[in-house]
Order: structure tokens, then sequence, then C-alpha cells
């Protein structure tokens, strides 16, 4: 059965492989480059979730004809900081206003979030992941189609100044309070055994089962 990356994202694939070839040999994972897709879907939601279900059914809907039975598996993430009552949230990828409206870089979200943290003491955030699996597995009566979100959360703090190389998006910036590093500062592996993403594709894992077991 394929598992298709529902995500434009390169940087999340690399996460995301190695957390669901754990799943089973019967599995096998394609990221959407890999299929020779290329799609930009607009994130229309103002909710993880929702992002994440659109992703998830669009990607699904794109390529059913293609792969009779398969499950789509989208991801939406945003870091919540305290202090700005949430924000970047479902918005973090769009979080530095951009003057020619181009999408801004990682470096440039992470440069206006430290601006935005100045001087501000209470400097506690959660990182949040909702994965989306839409699918159609092979039943009795032909096929079995299934809809499932999960969610993994992390919590930590917002640095004072970026420290570590690895990793993207904000994860220079992001403390995690159980190892007091930052994900930049730690390999995808280590990252991979505790994120908020690992933590959502774990629970994802756990709705699949019980959804084999059925
Ligand atoms: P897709 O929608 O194609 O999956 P995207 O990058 O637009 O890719 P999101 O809408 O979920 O994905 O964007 C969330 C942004 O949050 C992303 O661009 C990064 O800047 C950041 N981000 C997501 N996961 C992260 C992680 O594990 N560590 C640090 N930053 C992350």
């Amino acid at each position: 059965i394929i598992v298709i990356l529902a995500t434009a994202n390169r940087d999340k694939v690399k996460e995301l492989r190695p957390l669901l070839e754990h799943i089973s040999p019967l599995f096998t994972v394609h990221a959407l480059h890999e299929l020779g897709v290329e799609v930009e879907i607009e994130e229309t939601e103002d909710s993880l979730e929702g992002n994440a279900l659109l992703k998830a059914r669009a990607i699904f809907s794109l390529l059913s004809d293609r792969f009779p039975f398969m499950i789509a598996l989208a991801d939406d993430t945003g870091l919540e900081v305290e202090a700005l009552h949430g924000a970047p949230g479902v918005y973090s990828a769009r979080f530095a206003p951009m003057p020619d409206g181009r999408t801004p870089t990682y470096q440039d979200n992470v440069s206006h979030l430290l601006y935005c943290m100045n001087g501000i003491a209470d400097r506690s955030a959660r990182f949040r992941t909702v994965v989306a699996l839409k699918g159609s597995l092979p039943s009795a009566q032909g096929s079995f189609l299934f809809e499932r979100t999960a969610e993994g959360l992390v919590e930590g703090s917002i640095t004072l100044n970026q420290q570590g190389d690895e990793g993207f998006g904000y994860d220079p910036i992001f403390l995690v309070h159980a190892t007091g590093k930052t994900y930049a500062e730690m390999s995808t592996d280590e990252k991979n055994t505790l994120s908020h993403r690992s933590l959502a594709v774990q629970k994802a894992i756990t709705e699949l089962r019980n959804i084999f077991e059925q």
C-alpha cells in the first residue's frame, strides 16, 4: 500500500519518511516530487486541522485514479507563542511581512519572530502538528474510504538568539523544555524521537492500526 506525503516541503519529507518506514513493510512511502507531481495547494482554512485535511483531500483526489489503493498523508504545523497570543500559529509559513509580497524564507520568519519577542520576558511557546490521512484500502466490498486526523504537541520556549544548524524553519530558536536544546541542535533522528511531528505521526499510526483491525 502506497503512502503519499501530501507536502511540497522537502524538509518535512526528510523527517516523515523515516517515521513512516517503521510502520510495516507493506507500506511504501512516496514524496510528491518523486511522483512528478508539482502542485500549489492554497491553505484557506484557519486551523491546522482544516488545512491538513484540505491538503490530504486535494492530493487524494489528484492521485486516486493513478493509485486506487493508497493513503495521502498531510502535515500542517504551527509555532504558537504565548506572549503573541498564539501567533504565528497557522500562519507560521508566512509570518514575516514582505514588502514585495513574496513568500518569506525561513530566515525572514526567524528574524521577524526574534524582533517581535524583543524585550519580552515570557518566551513560552509550543509546536503543534496536525497530521491528516485520507485513504482508500481494499475491502470485501471493493474499497474502504477513510479520513483521520492526529495531533502532536511539544512545549518549549523561544531563545534569545539562534542556536544550532540542523533542521529547518523555526528550529534554531525553539528550545525544547525536555532536553534543554533547540531542535536545530539535534540530528533528524533525535528530533524524530520527541518532536511535535513524530508525536502526531505516532498517533496517526495508531489510528491506522485500528482501521486494519476492524
Ligand atoms: P506544506 O504545506 O506543503 O506541507 P509548508 O512549509 O507550507 O509545507 P506549513 O503550512 O505546515 O507547511 O508551514 C508551517 C511553517 O512552519 C513551515 O514553513 C516552517 O517555517 C515551520 N515549520 C513547520 N514544521 C517545523 C518544524 O518541525 N520545525 C521548525 N519549523 C517548522
